[in-house]
């Protein structure tokens, strides 16, 4: 029986690798997902890595995740900070969360400190770059009961 895990990334994260490299680093969206990629199957799981600009979308594939996924990833970028949306999505559908961002949002802008996401969320890692979504399977495979490193 396959475990399958759903990594969520919100508006802008599509732009990674062109703009901001000293604030987000210099790896694309696409580095970011074949990195997990490997890491979750040397983990045992199954992987979808999901990107969009719209709230909604997002609040759609939350939704959608329940019966499909054994948790939830979810970077929701500047959604963050202001989508009680999302927020209501991930309570709603009680998937084991993991709250991951590159930067450390405590370390900029006030609006950022705040996060609606953690409410909903098992725990966060921010702050180590695309390192954090390595982190962040490491962190819901053990929620998960770890599936077992694939012996291939
Ligand atoms: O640090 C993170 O991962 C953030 O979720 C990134 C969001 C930001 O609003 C959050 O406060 C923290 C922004 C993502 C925008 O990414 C860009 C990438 C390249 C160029 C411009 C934006």
């Amino acid at each position: 029986m396959h475990t399958s895990i759903l990594i969520l990334n919100g508006p802008n994260l599509n732009m990674l690798g062109t703009r901001q490299p000293e604030v987000y680093g210099r790896e694309t969206l696409s580095d970011i997902e074949h990195a997990c990629r490997a890491h979750a199957s040397w983990r045992g799981l199954e992987m979808d890595f999901r990107q969009s600009n719209s709230e909604g979308e997002l609040v759609t594939w939350i939704q959608q995740a329940k019966g499909h996924y054994a948790g939830i990833i979810i970077n929701a970028a500047a959604y963050t900070h202001t989508s009680v949306a999302i927020l209501d999505a991930l309570l709603a559908v009680e998937l084991p969360t993991v709250e991951v961002h590159l930067s450390n949002i405590h370390q900029r802008d006030a609006f950022r400190h705040h996060s609606y996401v953690a409410k909903a969320a098992r725990g966060m890692i921010c702050g180590f770059g695309s390192h954090g979504y390595i982190l962040a399977i490491d962190a819901l495979s053990r929620l998960l009961g770890d599936p077992g490193v694939a012996s291939a």
